[in-house]
Order: structure tokens, then sequence, then C-alpha cells
């Protein structure tokens, strides 16, 4: 087991835990320092909570994430892109291989996070709940969604976790590929015929306020980041990410001749972006579970489950005589 194991969340009414101030203040000026914090390292309870919680969270959007696009794959235009969708979508659910296992270092059981995913204990990214209706709209999830990941990733894989830093560097490098992707798919749509551009334009639109939505609440609301931001597991506020999202890819979009969704979008003089604040209290509902798909991401994640329970059984205990279901 793990150093200091992992245990569980606190009851709500808990006095909050004291930590050995001395133990604190070496693992702050470790952090402080650029060091890494390994699995065997004494940490805080909230830094091992936090991390859980939000390694985990990541973990669990890139499989369900895996949805949206999966159900393309049998109807993409193509062989090449079959294939290539095909690749993409294993990949993501390679990088939730990665994160549980970062998470697990620090001490909950993979069992228990697929639990808590499925019985809506442990939250996922809001903007899988969304469907994909056209093969614009996977287009757009490849190449908009991947980038949003891209600015979030990058920045965090400087982060002080060392088994999450790690994880992060390699998924990069994979969703800089699927970033390609999604910009060739985008660009072949955004040339092609009228019809193809306006469905690219039409999936933007139904994209566009889930990906707002996708760096997570304002600065002002967010709970964690002031947290997350001391302890360098959050290396840029919701905010800067968004602002970064809009630098660098506002002047793509419309140079492929689209129009974003929304009025008031325009660089002010202090080189920010100025937008309409998008619907935050759909924001909640979404990532409460009440969005357009929630309850069929967790239906397929379920069934699964369901059906590679003798899959684990067998893995967990080679021995064991397993049989396999027959249908
Ligand atoms: N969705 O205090 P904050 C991908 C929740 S991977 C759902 O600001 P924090 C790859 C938050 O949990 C995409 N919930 O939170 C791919 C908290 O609730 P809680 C996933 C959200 O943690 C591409 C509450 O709101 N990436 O796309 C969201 O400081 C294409 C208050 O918020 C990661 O998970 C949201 N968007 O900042 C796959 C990266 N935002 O837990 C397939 C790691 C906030 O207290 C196809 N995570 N909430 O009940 C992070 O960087 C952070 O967790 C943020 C949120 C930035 C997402």
């Amino acid at each position: 087991m793990y150093g200091n194991a992992y245990i569980g969340d606190a009851p709500k009414n808990d006095a909050p835990f004291q930590e050995d101030p001395h133990k604190l203040a070496e693992f702050e000026a470790k952090i402080e320092r650029g060091e890494k914090i390994e699995p065997h390292d004494w940490m805080p309870r909230e830094y091992r909570r936090q991390l859980v919680r939000m390694i985990e969270q990541h973990a669990h959007s890139e499989i369900i994430g895996a949805l949206p696009e999966g159900t393309w794959i049998t109807r993409a235009p193509g062989f090449r892109r079959k294939l290539a969708l095909l690749a993409k979508v294993q990949d993501e659910v390679g990088h939730a291989q990665l994160l549980y296992n970062a998470a697990e270092t620090l001490g909950k059981p993979r069992e228990e996070m697929l639990n808590d995913l499925i019985s809506g204990k442990s939250k996922y990214s809001n903007i899988f709940n969304y469907p994909a209706l056209t093969w614009a709209d996977s287009a757009v999830i490849a190449w908009l969604v991947d980038a949003g990941a891209i600015i979030n990733q990058v920045a965090n894989s400087k982060g002080s976790y060392g088994p999450y830093c790690r994880a992060l560097e390699r998924i990069c490098q994979e969703e800089s590929f699927h970033l390609k992707y999604g910009y060739e798919n985008a660009v072949t749509l955004a040339t092609g015929t009228a019809k193809q551009r306006e469905m690219l334009q039409e999936a933007l639109n139904r994209w566009w306020i889930p990906m707002m939505h996708f760096f997570g609440p304002p600065d002002k609301m967010s709970v964690h980041t002031e947290k997350l931001m001391k302890w360098k597991v959050k290396m840029a506020s919701n905010d800067d990410m968004r602002q970064q999202f809009l630098t660098m890819y506002i002047p793509k979009i419309w140079e492929l001749g689209l129009t974003v969704p929304d009025e008031k979008l325009r660089k002010n003089e202090a080189g920010k972006w100025d937008y309409t604040e998008p619907d935050w209290a759909e924001f909640v509902r979404v990532i409460n579970g009440d969005g357009p798909c929630n309850k069929e991401r967790i239906a397929v994640r379920n069934m699964a489950h369901e059906r590679g329970a003798w899959v684990r059984r067998a893995l967990m205990k080679p021995s064991a005589k397993v049989v396999a279901p027959l249908s």
C-alpha cells in the first residue's frame, strides 16, 4: 500500500484535519522549488484528496469522451478516416488507463473509481454530455475539444505530482495528433460543398457553449483553483485557459470562414477577449447529471462495465476458472 493511504471522503461535518505544520512547510517548500511529489512522499490529506478528485475526473472524461466520437466509427466517410478515428478513440481509452494508474498511486482502487463514475458520485467533463449529431460534430470534437484539452494538459504537465505530470506528457503527444486529425477534417468540410460548410457551421454552433464551459466556471466562482494553484496541481486558472483557447483558435476558426455564435466576441484593448458569459446554470445542470446525454453515457459505461466483469475477474485471478458469457 502507499505511504499515507487514501482515506476516502471526509464526513461532511468533520472539523478540518490539522496537518503537522513542519511537514506541511517542508512539503510546500519542495513544491515551491519546483520538485516533484512522488507517491511515497508525505503529502497533506487535502492534496491527496484533490489529486484523486481531479485525476479521477480526468480519467472518467477520457473513457466517456470516447463515446460521442465512437458512434461515428461505423459511419466515418471513407476507410482512411475510419482507421484514424478508430485509432483516436482507442488512444482516448488508453489515456484513461494512464490516468487511472496515476490516481491509483494515491491509494484509491480502480474498481471504486469506476463504481463512483457509474453511480454519479464522481464527475466527468461537461462536454461529453452532448450528442455528436453529424460527422462535422466529430470534426469539431477532435479539433476544438482536443485543442482545449491540450491547453489544460500542457500547463498541468508542469505541475507538482510526478505520476500525473508524466501521464499528461504522454497524453499531450497523442492529443496533438488528434488535433491535427480534427483540423484536417474541419478544413475538408470548410473547403467542401456548401452543404459541408453548413454542417460544420451548425456543429460549431452546437459545441460553442459546451466549449466555453469546458475550462470550468469563471475564476470568481471556482471552488478549487486557489488551493490547486498554490500546490501547483493546476498551473493556470479557468479564465486564463479559456482566454488562451480563444487567442489560439478564434483566428483559425475565422480563417475557415466560420462564424462564432457570439456577437459580443472581440479582443479588447487590453488584449483579452470579451465574450457573452455562457449560461452557467446549464453548466451546473449538465455536470450534475442533467445534460442531454448524461443518462445514455452512463448507461453505455455501465453496460461495458458489466460485460467486462468476467475479463476483470480473469485478470485478477489468472488461476480461476472463468467462463465467458455466451452472449
Ligand atoms: N466538467 O473549482 P472548479 C479531454 C466542476 S479530457 C465537469 O473550477 P477545478 C480529452 C469541478 O469538478 C477533459 N465538471 O474545479 C478528450 C467542481 O466540482 P466538484 C477533461 C467541471 O477542478 C478530448 C466544480 O465544477 N479534462 O477532453 C468542469 O479547479 C476529446 C467547481 O469547479 C480534465 O479533467 C467541467 N468542464 O477546475 C477525450 C483535466 N469544470 O469536483 C475525448 C483535469 C469544473 O467540487 C475526446 N481537470 N467542474 O464537485 C482540470 O484541469 C480541472 O478539474 C478543471 C476544473 C479545469 C476541469
